[in-house]
């Protein structure tokens, strides 16, 4: 049974089979391993409507506009810019940005106060390319049990780009940094519609800051979509795009961390191990997103499909984590009792996705279940989805994954 969580809201079906019986809680097992555990909610219509850079999309909201990307783009292991996620926290967004007259600004602790127009970043900078998984914290929140208040994603709030920029870094060192230097506060030009509305404003440390972060004006090699950032906005492989700021316009640099909404409260997890919580019982002690997880999604077939007995099926998907790069992603065929190695793609480079596949007949008609699970280069894994742990923001899931397809 799915439930949103509301307060005064006591037990959930996890904690209600925690505490009951060892008879129960073996049945709870074999029925996770039959397919009754969480997965995300997979079967939501794309909308008529689409925005004029974007195909028809998942999408949640227009003010601000929300769009989710079907689980059929993860055929691919580079996301089409007219169907890659969008999301924004602030219903007042530019209505039009103009690329001569654009302008970053960065001021703070640097020595000179700097303005840059595009043409000054792509003229006098060096120019570097990255593929970078882009990935919201919340992507797959409708998967945990109970679910978390916030956009209810399925596995399509991701996707994964050629991006091109200059090393903010190499902006940073134009500007020249103060001794004191230490965090930096990224701004961009949306705005909230009521005035007491937190500004969606983002820090991060100087010791974050390595040579891959870039301020990209280019995606898949053209300019940014509107909806991503246009012109301009910053990419940080590895990392959930919490700090991936859009329409950048502002950068100041600070020796002190400063106090906002969207660090202190939002895409935040419990600061332990298990970075985990119950609904009863919020964790006092919280701590930033960061780097993403190991994860895979599997972008062929999707659910639902018909597939022909004894025909030639061929499962595809796509693969990553923070950097460390995939060893290996597994095919089960059997609600997870025994796997198989799917075939690994080319290497796009350490934050990219991975593409895989994995072919098979299926012999026997009726449904069946088909679940990818990938592993990276430290050997960390995903958990079975009735084995992930909960917290109340609802970031970072990375259960298995899992489509069922009819034999017909
Ligand atoms: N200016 C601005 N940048 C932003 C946001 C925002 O609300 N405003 N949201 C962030 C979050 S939480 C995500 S998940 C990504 C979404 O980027 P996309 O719309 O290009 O997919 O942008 C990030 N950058
Ligand atoms: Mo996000």
């Amino acid at each position: 049974m799915r439930h949103i969580l509301k307060k005064g809201m006591h037990m959930k079906r996890r904690d209600f089979l925690r505490t009951s019986l060892a008879a129960s809680a073996l049945l709870a097992a074999s029925k996770s391993l039959a397919g009754t555990t969480h997965q995300p909610i997979d079967n939501r219509p794309v909308s008529d409507m689409a925005f004029p850079e974007k195909k028809p999309m998942i999408t949640y909201s227009d003010r601000p506009p929300l769009l989710e990307a079907p689980r059929s783009v993860f055929e691919l292991e580079f996301t089409p810019n007219d169907q890659f996620f969008v999301r924004w926290h602030l219903p007042e967004i530019p209505k039009h940005n103009d690329l001569d007259s654009y302008i970053i600004h960065i001021n703070g602790l640097v020595e000179k106060d700097t303005k840059l127009t595009i043409k000054d970043l792509k003229t006098k900078f060096e120019q570097v390319e990255v593929n970078a998984v882009q990935q919201c914290g919340g992507n797959s929140r409708s998967a945990f049990d109970p679910i978390p208040g916030g956009i209810q994603w399925g596995s399509g709030a991701m996707g994964c780009a050629k991006w091109k920029g200059v090393r903010l870094k190499d902006v940073l060192d134009y500007a020249g940094l103060k001794k004191n230097a230490h965090w930096i506060e990224f701004n961009g030009l949306d705005k909230a519609a009521y005035y007491k509305t937190p500004n969606f404003v983002r820090e991060i440390e100087l010791t974050e800051l390595d040579e891959n972060v870039i301020i990209a004006y280019e995606m898949n090699g053209e300019d940014l979509p509107y909806l991503n950032g246009f012109p301009v906005r910053l990419v940080m492989p590895g990392y959930y795009s919490d700090n991936w700021v859009k329409m950048l316009s502002n950068i100041t640099v600070s020796d002190k961390y400063k106090s906002l909404f969207f660090m202190d409260v939002a895409y935040r997890v419990p600061d332990n191990k298990c970075e985990c919580e119950t609904p009863e019982k919020h964790a006092k002690k919280t701590k930033p997103i960061t780097h993403m997880n190991v994860k895979s999604v599997i972008g062929y077939p999707v659910n639902g499909q018909k597939v022909y007995q004894n025909s030639h099926l061929v499962v595809r998907g796509v693969a990553f984590d923070s950097g460390y790069g995939i060893r290996k992603v597994e095919i089960s065929l059997d609600g997870g009792k025994t796997w198989e190695k799917a075939n690994l793609k080319a290497d796009n480079g350490r934050y990219s996705f991975r593409g895989y596949y994995y072919s098979f007949k299926p012999t026997q008609k009726g449904k069946v279940k088909i679940m990818a699970r990938a592993t990276n280069n430290l050997g960390e894994t995903q958990p079975f989805a009735k084995d992930i742990k909960w917290n109340h923001g609802g970031y970072k899931y990375n259960g298995i994954d899992e489509v069922t397809v009819e034999v017909i």
